[in-house]
C-alpha cells in the first residue's frame, strides 16, 4: 500500500458516519395539511418524529394550526400562505385554528 492509498482509506474510514449521518437526516419528510372549507384536511395526520407538518390555507378567510399544549403556532396564515411546524417528540398533538376555536386538527408523531 503507498501513502496516498492509506491517506485515502483513512479519509473513507472517518468519511462513513458522517454520511449514515446525512442519509438518516434525508429521510425527515414534510406532510402537508390543506386548510379549506374552514376545515383541516386532512384533519388527522400522522408523521415520524423529526418530521414537519406544512399547512396552506385556501380559504379567503384566515386561519392557523395552535398547538396550545405546546405553544407552537404556524401565526396567521393568509390565502395562499403556508407555515410548517417540525415535530421532534412522538406523541398526539391537537390543534386548533384560533381565529376559528371550532376548527380542529391531531398530528400523531411515532417513533
Ligand atoms: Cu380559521
Amino acid at each position: 500500500m503507498t501513502d496516498l492509498t492509506r491517506r485515502k482509506a483513512l479519509i473513507l474510514t472517518a468519511g462513513a458516519p458522517i454520511a449514515l449521518g446525512l442519509a438518516t437526516r434525508a429521510k425527515a419528510a414534510t406532510a402537508e395539511v390543506t386548510i379549506q372549507g374552514m376545515a383541516f384536511a386532512p384533519a388527522t395526520i400522522t408523521i415520524a418524529a423529526g418530521d414537519s407538518v406544512r399547512w396552506t390555507n385556501s380559504d379567503a378567510a384566515p386561519h392557523t394550526a395552535t398547538f396550545r399544549a405546546t405553544g407552537a403556532d404556524t401565526g396567521r396564515l393568509n390565502r395562499g400562505d403556508s407555515g410548517a411546524l417540525t415535530f421532534d417528540t412522538p406523541g398526539s398533538y391537537e390543534y386548533a385554528c384560533a381565529i376559528h376555536p371550532s376548527m380542529r386538527g391531531q398530528v400523531i408523531v411515532t417513533g
